[in-house]
């Protein structure tokens, strides 16, 4: 509906295009390929498409490098093709959130190549250059006389040096990816400028890449360097800076506040804090709708920390989460009703940057996977704020094996490779340890079907598809009860009708358990109704014994929540049944449940 928070009920879907579907026979998805899959959406039921970048761009970082904010790249397609995707969601009643990447431009952007032109281009100041920093027996711009010790989060130094102009330019990201001077409002201008013609175009918002990293604490200098690091961060130097929050509420004045419909907006903030997140999605501030954080996704260990696999810490996860839950958790009154909202969460498991959801969270072993998944599905969905589904997560797919170097694509992990091989590693250790957490774990082509390329592509995909398309695929679960794809869709639906999970109170018990995840949401009517959902899930395969007498049903009496009064309470959506079967399975809480099954029950 067009009321001014419908962003509020929706489920957004992520689209990486170049893995989504291919129509040219060149092994890479692209546009046309999005509009011709949109049932396959609409079936899901989302709200919202998020499309990750396809503008203009040498394809460094797959799109996240952009030399033309206003032009499509031909790898995916024309303006033409993005106003028929536009048009074909608006008719489902769906909206499009445009990737916008404005931290960096390509080094291939116009204005880049005006910059390094020469110190005195009108442009110079549109990105950030120093000179060398004067260290005895080396020449300007030979490595060790860069301006600070940052490094780039895709390995080396974040800053290289121009031959021609003769100062090294800053780049938290790829030697192509420059960083924008946002201190320079002549840049501000051109960006706001720019956004405001996509929503003319008739996109209804944005998804900010890396958007708390554009105002950096000046000067800059050195940050601190990690034991056993080859750089110092350049994140922690520069995230959340000191005039971020001008910056983005100047943005919301000047691209949004004059729009006649809600845009929605997400801001991607590596780095953020729970406090900070309560600033930036205050409705009152004006800023952002809802932010990205990556606590619970390990990138608090910095980016070179993820290659570093470790086993997840479940009760650390479930704590994490529901710290963001408390910590935008709208004011209520002394009923529980929900009287004002304080912020919002985006709840996510995984997208591009991130493994597949089930082979880190979940169990991807073929005996567990999908009943993994659905309970994974019911955990996220079950949190207050807006849930993202990656494509794929709603196929239950997996991370894909990596045989060696030559299996990778993504830059953060080839140069990585190469950075720890320079120094020594040993390369199959190498490819073995980022094999866990490698973003082309999530890049493989979605799949399908069963047939050959799993009905990405005719042509070979730019990226091999995971070992298990034939068995894991759109064909084997669309419109088959009990499949991964129609618990997401049941999911879904969920929010859209009931008030509790869009709208409730959260509340996270049995925090301590590891092998468990207890949720219960609570909302109180306009009339006074009280409405309160319970989601019970175990998260292992030992399975959980939650009768009478139980350890687990005695915890949680001891945490206020007698499961006793729940004996009649309705069965809204098990995990290891069919949706439509979930409330013939009987009411109330079960006996027991088998391994990574869960519950969601309702009362009122
Ligand atoms: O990601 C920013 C970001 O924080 C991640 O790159 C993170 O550092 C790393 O990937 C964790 O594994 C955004 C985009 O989502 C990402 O695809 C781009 O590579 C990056 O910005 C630069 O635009």
């Amino acid at each position: 509906g067009q009321e001014a928070d419908w962003w509020r009920r929706a489920v957004v879907y992520q689209v990486y295009p170049r893995s989504f579907q291919d129509t040219d026979a060149d092994g890479v998805g692209d546009i046309p390929g999005i509009t011709r899959r949109l049932d396959h959406l609409d079936a899901l039921g989302v709200d919202v498409v998020w499309l990750s970048p396809v503008y203009r761009s040498p394809q460094d970082d797959n799109g996240y490098d952009i030399s033309d904010y206003e032009d499509i790249d031909p790898l995916f397609g024309s303006l033409a093709d993005i106003d028929e995707l536009i048009a074909g969601l608006h008719a489902r009643g769906m909206r499009l959130v445009m990737d916008l990447v404005v931290n960096h431009t390509s080094d291939e952007h116009e204005w880049f190549t005006a910059s390094r032109s020469s110190k005195d281009d009108p442009r110079r100041d549109w990105y950030i250059w120093r000179p060398a920093r004067t260290v005895e027996g080396l020449e300007p711009g030979e490595p060790g006389t860069e301006p600070t010790n940052w490094g780039s989060a895709f390995s080396g130094p974040a800053w290289t040096w121009d031959e021609g102009s003769g100062e090294f330019y800053l780049h938290l990201f790829s030697v192509k990816q420059p960083d924008l001077n946002w201190e320079n409002p002549q840049v501000r201008r051109a960006v706001y400028e720019m956004m405001g013609r996509w929503l003319d175009r008739g996109v209804d918002g944005f998804r900010m890449d890396v958007i708390n990293l554009i105002s950096k604490t000046y000067p800059l200098v050195d940050g601190p360097l990690r034991p056993g690091a080859l750089y110092g961060s350049g994140f922690e130097a520069v995230a959340n800076g000191p005039r971020i929050h001008e910056f983005l509420a100047e943005m919301n004045r000047e691209v949004f506040a004059s729009r006649p419909g809600h845009v929605m907006t997400v801001g991607e903030m590596p780095g953020v804090t729970r406090a900070q997140a309560a600033l930036y999605t205050d409705p009152s501030r004006a800023e952002v709708d809802m932010v990205f954080q990556f606590e619970h996704v390990g990138l608090a260990d910095g980016p070179h920390g993820k290659f570093d696999p470790r086993p997840v810490d479940r009760a650390a996860l479930k704590a994490n989460l529901a710290a963001w839950q408390e910590a935008l958790a709208p004011q209520t009154d002394a009923q529980g009703a929900v009287v004002a909202e304080r912020g919002w969460n985006s709840n996510y498991w995984d997208n591009h940057d991130q493994p597949r959801a089930v082979s880190r969270f979940g169990d991807d072993d073929p005996a567990w996977r999908a009943l993994s998944a659905k309970t994974l599905a019911s955990v996220l969905h079950l949190h207050r704020g807006t849930p993202y589904i990656y494509q794929g997560e709603e196929l239950g797919q997996t991370n894909t094996v990596f045989t060696g170097i030559d299996s990778y694509r993504d830059l953060e992990s080839v140069n990585h490779f190469h950075e720890r091989v320079g120094v020594g590693d040993d390369p199959q250790a190498v490819v073995a340890a980022m094999a866990a957490n490698s973003r082309d774990n999530a890049r493989t082509p979605v799949q399908w079907d069963a047939s050959e390329h799993a009905g990405f592509s005719t042509a070979a995909p730019w990226i091999d598809l995971a070992p298990n398309a034939e068995e894991v695929n759109a064909a084997a679960q669309v419109g088959v009860p009990g499949s991964v794809f129609e618990h997401h869709r049941a999911l879904v639906s969920l929010r859209h009708t009931d008030d509790a999970v869009a709208l409730g109170t959260f509340r996270l018990l049995d925090a301590a358990d590891d092998a468990s995840w207890v949720i219960l949401r609570e909302h109180v009517g306009a009339q006074g109704g009280r409405e309160q959902v319970l989601l019970i899930a175990s998260c292992s395969r030992e399975g959980l014994a939650l009768g009478e007498g139980s350890a687990m049903r005695e915890r949680l009496a001891a945490e206020g929540l007698d499961l006793g009064r729940w004996a009649e309470a309705e069965r809204v959506l098990t995990a290891s049944l069919p949706a439509e079967q979930a409330g013939a399975s009987g009411a109330g809480v079960p006996e027991r449940l088998e391994g990574w099954d869960s519950v969601i029950l309702r009362r009122r």
